[in-house]
């Protein structure tokens, strides 16, 4: 068993890792993320930048599924009633012009069951992978993600989607937190601004890897046991 080139440290920490105990979760690689008349669109971002690490996911989603490893997906939006929306979110989104819940070319903004709020047709789930539906940025709150983790054996996390700054970075920080061993890959992640991007991928490695480590998606397909 061999650990990933990864930067601050071999990943994982004590080499314990295969199929049985290490999931690749896919965040939030919806329209509303990184497609034409999305929300991130509506916010007049950067649609390539969002966009770049969907071949690198790719790759790696077809080298995890080859090897029976689990694969979970998430989706970030909110229930049609708009019941799980907070107040200050839609005030914010509203004032940058892409109001959760308003119309658009998507459908209703990051409104779950619109056009907007699917997964890309390029990353789309296999049958029997999860897909957690999360109101907010991080995978975990208020969400079934834990149990399902618990449930499966699941020990290791190894990180994809966007935004690296606000959701993959949040969910990492969660995920730490309760003791899984992470690794996010960096040409599987895009923020919305390159700078944010780099500072994010910079955080995870102070302190001998506050978070956990950093690879690439052939670093870890190169060492997938
Ligand atoms: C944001 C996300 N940025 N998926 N969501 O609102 O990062």
């Amino acid at each position: 068993m061999s650990n990933v080139a990864a930067d601050p440290y071999p990943w994982p920490f004590d080499g314990r890792w295969s199929a049985a105990d290490t999931t690749l979760i896919v965040i939030d690689m919806q329209t509303d993320f990184c497609g034409v008349g999305g929300y991130v669109d509506k916010m007049g971002y950067d649609l390539s930048l969002t966009r770049a690490p969907i071949e690198p996911i790719k790759r790696a989603l077809k080298a995890f599924r080859a090897k029976g490893y689990h694969v979970i997906h998430t989706r970030e939006g909110h229930r049609p009633d708009l019941a799980d929306l907070p107040d200050n979110k839609r005030w914010r989104s509203q004032r940058i012009g892409a109001g959760i819940g308003d119309a658009g070319p998507c459908g209703r903004i990051l409104v779950r069951g619109e056009p907007g709020w699917e997964i890309i047709p390029d990353l789309a789930p296999a049958p029997g992978e999860p897909i957690i539906d999360k109101p907010g940025k991080g995978s975990f709150c208020a969400t079934d993600l834990e149990l399902i983790l618990r449930a499966r054996g699941v020990r290791n996390i190894v990180l994809s989607g966007i935004t690296t700054d606000v959701c993959v970075h949040t969910t990492m920080r969660e995920a730490n937190d309760r003791g899984f061993e992470c690794l996010l890959l960096e040409d599987c992640c895009g923020a919305t601004d390159r700078g944010n991007h780099d500072a994010a991928i910079k955080m995870i490695k102070m302190q001998g890897g506050v978070f956990g480590a950093v690879s690439s998606a052939d670093g870890v397909i190169a060492a997938l046991p």
